[in-house]
């Protein structure tokens, strides 16, 4: 590469603290912060899937193989705050063991909080950072669970469902439409007896819910030994192709999604703060009493930002 358009070296440790930073930032620090000027743009892929899916041992040979066109890759791991998966950060860290040392990969693991939507809090802040350190892509690997599966698809380019033999719930799940749909389907474990009986019934369900419109791709893959990743790639290439669009209309998405953070946020907090007897109102009283106090916040007359 040209040393010229080779990136600064990776300050790691500002990054962290940048990472923090957002993390940990109020509303009236991010409504303050000076605007930035987005000249870069990662692209972010979304994986999401049922626990022990393989999605973190996908995330690993999936980043390897993009980091031969990437310079710097991100991978987030959101980590559901239940004590029965505790185990999943460090889980994820073993499995990305070959990734941990090169230097053109930072990997970080975000409890979820009491985030509503069962992501982080501020994670579209969060995800911002790695646009301002000149990250080429950002994986995001998060517990394909009711809300946060919706909540992941305004965050990300391109979303991945990772599915496994025995997916069969799911499937039916998928038939009823009560699953948000994805843009590319991973069925992993390829191993498995089972793996090529679920690829194909995934294909004929999606083929049914899909009516007129174009059918997602489903790939077959055996993350833990790297097998058919090429094939992923490749289907994750041309879903970005078709859906990122322009970089005026990804631009308007990210603004979207921020504001959008913000004012849940604001709006939870609102609710919170509102004193019991707000709630004996009713139901139309106790909306206008929101907006009012909401109203308040916004003109700094209210309760103090948090
Ligand atoms: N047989 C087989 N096992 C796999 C494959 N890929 C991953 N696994 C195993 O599946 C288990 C779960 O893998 P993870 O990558 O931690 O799965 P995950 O979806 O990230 O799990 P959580 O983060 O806990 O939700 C591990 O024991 C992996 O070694 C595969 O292709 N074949
Ligand atoms: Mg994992």
């Amino acid at each position: 590469m040209n040393a010229a358009l080779r990136p600064a070296a990776l300050d790691r440790r500002a990054l962290g603290r940048a990472l923090s930073r957002a993390a940990d930032a109020g509303l009236a620090d991010i409504l303050s912060a000076p605007p930035r000027e987005e000249r870069h743009v990662a692209r972010r892929i979304g994986v999401t899937g049922p626990p022990g899916a393989g999605k973190s041992t996908l995330i690993a040979a999936l980043a390897r193989f993009r980091l031969s066109r990437a310079s710097r890759v991100a991978i987030v791991a959101i980590d559901p705050t239940s004590p029965k998966t505790r185990g999943s950060i460090l889980g994820d860290r073993i499995r990305m063991d070959g990734l941990v040392d090169d230097p053109r990969v930072f990997i970080r693991s975000l409890a979820s909080r009491g985030a509503t939507d069962g992501l982080a809090d501020n994670l579209p802040e969060i995800l911002s950072v790695f646009d301002d350190y000149g990250f080429d892509e950002i994986i995001l690997e998060t517990v394909g669970v009711g809300q946060s599966e919706f909540a992941v698809r305004e965050l990300v380019d391109v979303e991945l469902l990772v599915l496994t033999p025995g997916a069969g719930d799911q499937i039916q799940a998928m038939k009823a439409g009560i699953l948000e749909t994805a843009d590319i389907y991973v069925v992993n474990k390829a191993d498995q007896p089972e793996a090529r009986r679920v690829e194909a019934e995934l294909k004929a369900t999606l083929t049914l819910t899909a009516g007129a419109g174009p059918v997602p791709p489903v790939v077959l893959v055996r993350a833990d030994a790297g097998e058919n990743i090429a094939a992923l790639d490749a289907a994750i290439e041309a879903a970005t192709m078709r859906i990122a669009g322009d970089p005026e209309s990804q631009r308007r998405r990210r603004a979207r999604q921020r504001i959008k953070g913000i004012f849940w946020r604001r709006l939870a907090q609102t609710i919170e703060d509102l004193p019991q007897a707000a709630f004996d109102q009713s139901l139309p009283e106790l909306y206008a009493t929101v907006l009012t106090d909401l109203k308040k916040a916004a003109t700094g007359r209210g309760r103090t930002i948090t």
